[in-house]
């Protein structure tokens, strides 16, 4: 068409050649720099893995730190275990004091009966399985008494014969296994005396139990 202005399009330059001229190098050039950018990243990146992983090994328990653990579980157990013991002593101690409050029952009966408790003056614990010998004995010959008698557990009567020792008359025992004393002089005492060895199983000790 005459006279028609015709509009030509501006030349297309790829975004490698716009590079190349912008930054005055090749292409190959610009890729090396990028390879080495990205070691430099990649540099950055193991050293910050490396500080996480020696952070962790600080989070970690020392020597130290495990010593103290070992001693607090080391004290937990120790308390656990007193505890324990304190509870089991406890109720001995009360299944001992049971003990005398039958006992005690079965002797008024055998005075009710008889006018007097059964004799039995020596005062010396060695002879303590003896002693309660004497008192099953005596208790066991009045039907009122042995009634009373037999509510006590057949495991505090005559622990003896069950270890297969000589057979000789039942006694009775404390919840320790050692052997009940009778003592009882008509003219000294009022009212029978009953003595446990307790937990240590010694009489003339501290922790022995007495009815009076
Ligand atoms: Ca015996
Ligand atoms: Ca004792």
């Amino acid at each position: 068409m005459p006279g028609a202005v015709v509009i030509l399009a501006p030349p297309q330059v790829s975004k490698v050649k716009n590079l190349v001229i912008l930054d005055n190098r090749t292409f190959a050039e610009f890729i090396l720099e990028r390879c080495e950018g990205l070691k430099v990243a990649d540099g950055i990146l193991n050293e910050r893995a490396q500080a996480m992983n020696t952070r962790k090994y600080k989070h970690g328990l020392t020597l130290v730190e495990m010593l103290v653990v070992v001693t607090v579980i080391a004290i937990l157990a120790t308390m656990v275990i007193g505890i324990a013991s304190l509870i089991d002593t406890q109720s001995k101690e009360k299944g001992v004091k049971s003990i005398f409050v039958l006992m005690e029952g079965a002797l008024q009966e055998y005075h009710e009966f008889t006018g007097s408790f059964p004799q039995q003056p020596e005062k010396n614990f060695l002879n303590a399985p003896a002693h309660s010998e004497t008192l099953y004995r005596e208790l066991s010959s009045i039907p009122s008494s042995r009634d009373i008698l037999e509510k006590i557990s057949d495991s505090l009567i005559e622990i003896e014969n069950k270890y297969g020792a000589a057979q000789t008359p039942p006694e009775l025992y404390d919840p320790w296994g050692t052997a009940l004393d009778y003592k009882y002089d008509i003219l000294s005492d009022n009212f029978p005396e009953l003595t446990s060895a307790g937990r240590d199983k010694k009489f003339g000790t501290a922790d022995d139990i007495n009815n009076r």
